[in-house]
């Protein structure tokens, strides 16, 4: 992989004149249904945060007090030949897509990524701390690649974003047997009273004499960020095309970007933090890590490390393997619109500003305000997502709103799906916080449509028509076919192995 800057096609920036209150799908009713709570003492300790996150009323399935620190028994898996099959709808032609299984046995599969040469073999990251050697017959090692849960923060066994977020291989892992995780650790002694835990970001190697296993005495930290909540965490870290690491990182959590370890305009907003931001670091410079020189901030006000700000919680970021090599990133939305974004260098993306294409107002989250600044504290235009869908928290039976939290997902560059070609892949993690039911979708933008946002449809499965699955969607993954993976979780919470990794195949 080339080190310095590609060849990145530019987005089209879109720069909000006067009002900025342009929507392109227009409100119909928004009837709320009331979901009766049935709140579980085993997560009451977060309830207040996750409500005020989610502003739900909703079954929320867990059964006791009790947090643990998770220790999921992993047997070896041969995979079950049960495909869910099905018919790509609307706009994706007549070709016919199914979700084939791949490995199972996950608490919540976050990462997937392929090892390099011909030995087929990939790692699958679980939440809860643990990595996964997945073998060419599709068996799973008894041994772990890496176990990464005594240095995690305690976990929640009822819902929690916090764990084991991302995975990446070094762009000449084949060389230097270099890698690097994403994870949630304890709190460090330097950080504020009473926040949360501090992510790391941090390198390990594997053994020179057995690729499979990472030496555990082999980390390096090279970032911490201090986190004020246990939610929007960011995470999933990816190699750009120019050799540099990028890093998602939500706006520290809780909701509106405001309250304990949130400035007045918010974190996203906050260039002298690095939280609400995508940074790009350079694991090749000087330790712990490099700054690329063309970084945004470099040589002036704002963290040296920031690529591009204004995001609330890019879960799912991803290069597109072809094409412009363009930055994808899901920015999941606070009560009323979900939005993906094209991320360009130093480019604010409007949190906690906007929530899509809309006005957004912290002390009243449920109404877009009809006027809010079109710029940035600094006089920088904020940049419109390339699509938003709305949320079905305040749009609950508008069909429309697809679900509650968008999943980033990859543009398709596979050769077996051709209707899926170029398509940007991704969903909604379910539509219902209590009932496992997330929705695949699929976007594109035709060359006519330039400048407009991207199409968002619904890539529906025989047996399945809307997309929907019977799981939530926790993650996506792309191997160097282009093909896309999926991962998904039955539970709500860090419980149960009913974590799955599918691929999408074309239906046989
Ligand atoms: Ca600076
Ligand atoms: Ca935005």
């Amino acid at each position: 992989m080339p080190k310095r800057e590609a060849n990145f096609l530019r987005f089209p920036r879109i720069v909000h004149t006067k009002k900025a209150t342009k929507n392109p799908y227009p409100c119909k009713d928004e009837n709320r249904s009331g979901v009766q709570s049935l709140v579980n003492s085993r997560i009451r300790s977060n309830f207040k945060a996750m409500k005020q996150q989610f502003g739900l009323r909703r079954n929320i399935e867990a059964d006791q007090g009790a947090v643990s620190h998770l220790r999921p028994l992993f047997s070896m898996l041969t995979i079950a030949s049960i495909v869910i099959s099905g018919i790509a709808t609307t706009g994706l032609g007549k070709s016919s897509v199914e979700l084939k299984p791949i490995a199972q046995g996950f608490t919540s599969p976050t990462a997937l990524v392929q090892l390099p040469g011909k030995s087929g073999k990939r790692l699958i990251a679980d939440q809860v701390g643990t990595v996964h050697v997945l073998t060419s017959e599709g068996e799973l090692k008894d041994e772990l690649f890496l176990d990464l849960r005594d240095r995690m923060v305690e976990l929640n066994e009822g819902f929690d974003e916090r764990g084991l977020l991302g995975l990446a291989l070094h762009p000449n892992f084949k060389a230097n047997r270099r890698l690097f995780v994403y994870y949630s650790a304890p709190l460090r002694d330097s950080a504020p009273d009473g926040w949360n835990h501090t992510s790391h970001v941090s390198e390990f190697k594997v053994y020179k004499d057995d690729r499979d296993q990472v030496n555990p005495a082999s980390e390096r930290i090279l970032l911490r960020v201090d986190q004020p909540q246990f939610n929007h965490d960011g995470g999933t870290i990816t190699f750009g095309p120019d050799g540099y690491l990028y890093i998602p990182l939500g706006d520290g959590g809780k909701a509106n970007d405001t309250g304990k370890g949130h400035p007045a305009k918010g974190n996203g907003q906050d260039i002298t933090t690095l939280l609400g931001s995508i940074l790009r670091i350079d694991v090749d410079g000087d330790k712990p890590y490099g700054i690329p020189s063309d970084n945004p901030f470099v040589g002036r006000t704002g963290k040296d490390e920031i690529y591009a700000y204004g995001l609330r919680n890019p879960w799912g970021i991803a290069f597109d393997p072809a094409g412009g090599h363009r930055l994808f990133a899901a920015d999941v939305g606070q009560n009323s619109f979900e939005e993906v974004n094209i991320i360009e260098k130093g480019g604010n993306y409007g949190w906690h500003i906007r929530e899509g294409f809309h006005c957004f107002d912290p002390d009243q989250p449920n109404k877009a305000p009809a006027d809010c600044p079109d710029v940035g504290a600094n006089g920088e235009p904020l940049i419109d997502p390339i699509l938003e869908y709305k949320n079905r928290k305040t749009h609950s039976d508008d069909p429309e709103a697809f679900g509650i939290s968008v999943v980033g997902g990859h543009v398709y560059r596979g050769e077996a799906i051709s209707a899926l070609q170029g398509k940007y892949v991704f969903a909604d993690w379910s539509r219902n916080w209590g009932s496992p039911q997330g929705v695949l979708l699929a976007a594109s933008q035709s060359d006519a449509d330039s400048g407009k946002p991207w199409r968002v449809e619904r890539l529906g499965l025989k047996g399945h028509p809307n997309g929907e699955l019977d799981s939530y969607i926790v993650s996506f993954a792309q191997d160097r076919a282009g093909e896309i993976y999926v991962m998904t979780n039955d539970r709500n919470g860090l419980y149960g192995k009913n974590g799955k990794v599918y691929k999408l195949v074309p239906s046989q």
